[in-house]
């Protein structure tokens, strides 16, 4: 097949999953062809199947707003003519979804067909949809996709519920290369931060508001008044100042070290023992996959998706939204006990094998195959 990916191409997690299905399609022969604005953060150009059409969008001085839609539609309608493509997947609805929808129309009047798939990511629905002036756009090219996926049970059913939608959604979850994972252990950096046996947390986010990486700082330092520990805070985005004030306030800032934007996300969690992420919402929680695959327990908000990936008392814990008591007592629980954390570690490990991408992209193929 020849597959175009369109998604966002930075740091986020729905740019991460569509870069990897990308990635492992192009790995089983198809050939793949990724039509965005920048090269996405873990594209490999240099693989073979892999191609990479960047949509450039020039400035005029007559428009306040560039407009990257109609840009973006443009691109995609000449793409898929000249690599003839036989199948379109976007990731995130807004505008992607509606930009597939415009090219296909365009293609249509040349008589050309082509299958658009459509995956919902979360914040797509869960924040934009919320948004009153994104509401029928959205709704639209959910209703027009040819086939629509969303990542969690949970993401399905807030899209059903925020929207007019009378098609059929199908779950998908996001998955994980566990490779990527298998030779990592304990390295050099794990000294840099915590010698001896001192216990490493972590967090990695974009540290927007609806990260609640200010809890993350308030269950730290309540671990930190009972045992020894560090704070690896991976990242950056708005909230990373007053993440910063916080910490000052809280007086922890000797055990905290911001890491920023980091390549190397995977080493870092695999030098870690606890992984926090206490999200006022997720649609699925990418992050906390790959934590559980590194062998890393979770603890995380019961919010959105992530009760389908992280299970309470087995990868990790789950507490309400905003509990940062219940939090720290249980990664005190996790933390001060190594066979609990051992334990912890395996089935965290076991959970994400789960989600692993030999299960989930034949779900993808299958979809695609469907269509054409
Ligand atoms: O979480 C973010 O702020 C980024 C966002 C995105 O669109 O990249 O992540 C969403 O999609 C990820 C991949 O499917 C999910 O793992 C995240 O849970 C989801 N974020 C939210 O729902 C807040």
């Amino acid at each position: 097949m020849k597959i175009g990916i369109v998604c966002y191409p930075t740091y986020g997690g729905s740019g991460v999953v569509a870069t990897e299905l990308g990635l492992e399609m192009a790995a089983l022969g198809h050939e793949v062809h990724f039509i965005t604005y920048s090269q996405p953060v873990r594209l490999d150009l240099s693989l073979p199947n892999v191609f990479f059409h960047e949509v450039v969008v020039s400035d005029y001085p007559l428009f306040d707003y560039s407009p990257y839609e109609l840009v973006l539609t443009s691109k995609l309608v000449s793409v898929i003519k000249e690599q003839a493509l036989d199948i379109l997947h976007v990731h995130y609805a807004i505008p992607h979804a509606s930009a597939a929808y415009m090219a296909k129309q365009i293609l249509k009047s040349d008589g050309i067909e082509l299958p658009i798939v459509c995956t919902l990511h979360g914040t797509d629905i869960t924040l934009l949809g919320k948004d009153s002036s994104f509401e029928p756009v959205i709704t639209f090219a959910i209703n027009k996709s040819d086939a629509v996926t969303a990542v969690s049970e949970s993401l399905k059913k807030d899209t059903f519920n925020h929207f007019a939608v009378n098609r059929r959604v199908d779950v998908i979850p996001n998955f994980i290369n566990l490779e990527r994972y298998k030779n990592l252990g304990r390295s050099e950096l794990r000294l840099q931060y915590a010698q001896d046996d001192i216990p490493l947390v972590v967090h990695v986010s974009n540290f927007r508001k609806v990260k609640r990486v200010q809890d993350v700082v308030k269950v730290f330092c309540g671990i930190r008044s009972k045992i020894e520990a560090r704070l690896l805070l991976v990242g950056d985005g708005p909230e990373r100042y007053n993440v910063e004030q916080l910490c000052r306030q809280q007086g922890c800032c000797a055990d905290i070290h911001f890491l920023g934007k980091s390549d190397r996300v995977e080493e870092i969690l695999s030098n870690s023992d606890l992984f926090l992420l206490p999200s006022e919402t997720e649609s699925f929680g990418l992050a906390a996959l790959e934590a559980m695959a590194a062998g890393v327990p979770v603890i995380s908000s019961n919010s959105g998706g992530l009760p389908e990936v992280n299970e309470h008392g087995y990868s990790g814990y789950l507490c309400n939204v905003g509990d940062v008591a219940g939090m720290t007592e249980h990664a005190l629980e996790v933390l001060s006990n190594p066979d609990t954390m051992r334990k912890f570690s395996e089935q965290a490990k076991a959970q994400a094998a789960r989600f692993s991408l030999h299960e989930i992209i034949p779900q993808y193929e299958a979809l695609y195959r469907s269509l054409l």
